[in-house]
């Protein structure tokens, strides 16, 4: 036996001391069905872009999906160590991958693999980039390349992505490379200061610090901002502003936080960015589905305002489509059978991905492919449960005042002479409204993702909050397009926020699914600063004590409020912490607010003949 361990021993090849992690290691790809290509794909300026093709094995004349990501594509391109690709790629491109089609991801300049300098949501060549190159360059370079060194394809791109891949796959838009044959910008991020990711008309939303450290303290995958506790609502009221927070964990030092905390107001900065109006300004070349959730809860604003503010061109009525799903943030790209506590008829998502995305890709990607049926819009009606297919947007051509009245009365009826004016509450800084219940955990998936699902029971009732309901309706009530807030309303300081919801109050009572017995369904709601009443580009003071009209959109919605249920509306003045406070005190920028600016504010929403709120409904009128 011991000659035996000796030979053994002897014969070995490989020294105990070998170390053991070799310098290069390959897993076998022999069984894989496809064919995984990196690449580093030179732009105009030299730069280079770090690249992932995946290629079905023996391909042919095969149409390219890409993707450009600041979120690493290596790792958007290994979902699991997968000899499939159909399990190697994200969940939403399942049906391209059975469709045979290569697929692309690309890091966008300065992150992960790609060199140069990464500027975050990086502005087009102009005023804001005196640089050679941006995102449209850089698509186009890419989409160059890929068209002339993928033997396998055939020449044709298409390109989808959510959120900030939204937002890239707009910019190619821009200027649209030949190849480029059709495009799905999901959830794209469009403007930053109305109503994606960054502010909504200007409160700020303080989950971003969170993401600008992820994205910006590193190339690779950032910093992540450490806790005093568990409750980021008191781990952001002791902080004080938002500024207090930015310096206290380090911000000064990410130039991004500079830049957003020096342009609290839609000045230049802002417009100059705003996609939607550079897509206004010409029609478009290649034709695009404009597509994000309903209940969005980070680019609301993006796809339906860039839809709208193309479709005057499109006299074609062929190239501006827009799709609208039950879906939080992304939800397009994953199961979306529920939203939190709302149950769908069956996985919204797929179907969608199957039945009306796939097809219109393959009709202008894949050679010979048939004309596909799309809808111009396809929107998901959430109160009847059901994908709606329409030719135009909105379905509603005029709107109706829903109005605020004494004693908490909602109704179509204005108010009567002789009510209450008006109704008041006190607004306290130190005790904001919570946007969910506490604790608030920004890290919590499940609670960030279906927020705006809420049961809205949970505030209503705060003194600090105003609420109005209809009588139990007794016949549908459908609206579809974008409810506008009426509100008259007057504050004791000089600087307000406010907030309105729309909710539909299901019956009390629901046999089959009991816990929603009663639930508050917010529809649609926003925040307004109230600073921005006379014009976006610059804050100014309020007058205290003096209604005044603050006129705003809210998010668009394609609902049918059914008998039985009552509409309500909720009006309060702070959502926090995920909008900084307003500290009711007119200061120059809010960002740097100091302790003694917040003060208790006494708001009125006013109901009277000529100071009447309301919220105008786009409701579509029973044939
Ligand atoms: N909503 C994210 C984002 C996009 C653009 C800028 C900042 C944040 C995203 O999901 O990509």
């Amino acid at each position: 036996l011991s000659l035996a361990v000796v030979s053994t021993f002897a014969g070995a090849q490989t020294a105990p001391m070998t170390p053991d992690i070799p310098a290069k290691y390959e897993s076998p790809t022999a069984a894989n069905d496809y064919v995984k290509r990196v690449v580093e794909i030179p732009m105009r300026d030299g730069v280079k872009l770090h690249t992932v093709i995946v290629i079905p094995k023996n391909a042919r004349h095969a149409p390219i999906l890409l993707t450009r990501t600041p979120y690493n594509a290596d790792g958007r391109a290994e979902r699991s160590d997968a000899q499939s690709m159909r399990n190697l790629l994200p969940m939403g491109d399942e049906v391209f991958v059975d469709a045979g089609y290569i697929r692309v991801f690309q890091d966008v300049r300065g992150k992960y693999g790609s060199e140069g300098d990464y500027v975050m949501t990086r502005p087009l060549r102009g005023p804001l980039n005196d640089t050679k190159v941006d995102h449209s360059t850089d698509a186009w370079d890419t989409i160059d390349w890929l068209t002339k060194n993928v033997p396998e394809s055939n020449g044709k791109v298409g390109m989808l992505g959510s959120s900030y891949e939204g937002f890239t796959v707009v910019m190619a838009l821009v200027n649209p490379h030949p190849a480029l044959k059709v495009a799905a910008p999901e959830s794209p991020m469009v403007d930053g200061w109305m109503g994606d990711d960054w502010f909504h008309y200007g409160a700020f939303r303080q989950t971003n610090f969170d993401y600008i450290a992820g994205q910006n303290a590193k190339r690779g995958k950032g910093a992540q901002i450490s806790r005093a506790g568990y409750d980021d609502y008191t781990n952001f009221l002791s902080a004080g502003s938002a500024g207090d927070y930015a310096r206290a964990n380090g911000f000064d030092q990410l130039p991004y936080w500079r830049k957003l905390s020096e342009h609290p107001a839609y000045d230049a900065y802002w417009q100059e960015q705003a996609l939607d109006k550079v897509m206004a300004k010409q029609p478009l070349k290649v034709p695009t589905m404009w597509l994000q959730g309903l209940w969005d809860q980070e680019d609301m604003w993006g796809a339906i305002h860039s839809y709208e503010a193309v479709e005057p061109k499109d006299k074609g009525n062929d190239k501006n489509f827009l799709v609208m799903g039950p879906w939080r943030h992304s939800q397009v790209n994953y199961d979306a059978a529920s939203l939190g506590a709302l149950q769908w008829d069956g996985d919204t998502a797929l179907r969608f991905r199957r039945d009306v995305l796939l097809p219109f890709f393959n009709q202008y990607l894949v050679d010979g492919a048939p004309k596909a049926n799309t809808p111009p819009v396809f929107i998901y009606n959430t109160g009847e449960n059901h994908w709606d297919r329409f030719a135009s947007w909105p379905q509603a051509r005029k709107t109706r005042p829903l109005y605020l009245g004494a004693n908490g009365k909602l109704s179509f009826e204005a108010p009567a002479a002789g009510d209450a004016k008006y109704d008041e509450y006190v607004s306290d800084p130190a005790k904001p409204v919570p946007y969910v219940p506490r604790p608030v955990h920004f890290a919590d998936r499940q609670s960030w993702t279906t927020w705006l699902v809420h049961d809205q029971r949970f505030v209503d009732g705060r003194p600090d909050v105003l609420t109005y309901m209809t009588e139990p309706l007794t016949a549908p009530l459908k609206v579809a397009g974008a409810p506008q807030v009426d509100l008259y309303a007057s504050t004791s300081g000089t600087d307000s926020d406010w907030v309105v919801k729309l909710i539909d109050v299901y019956p009390p009572a629901d046999a089959s699914n009991p816990t929603m017995g009663g639930y508050e369904l917010s529809v649609s709601m926003d925040i307004f600063r109230g600073r921005y009443r006379e014009g976006f580009g610059e804050g100014k003071p309020i007058t205290p004590n003096t209604p005044l009209a603050y006129r705003f959109g809210l998010p668009t919605v394609n609902h049918t409020f059914q008998p039985g249920h009552r509409v309500m509306v909720q009006v309060q003045s702070s959502w926090f912490p995920l909008y900084d406070r307003n500290p009711q005190t007119f200061v120059p920028n809010i960002f740097f607010a100091k302790p003694s600016d917040y003060r208790k504010a006494t708001q009125q929403v006013w109901h009277t003949a000529g100071t009447a709120s309301a919220i105008e409904l786009p409701v579509v009128e029973a044939k």
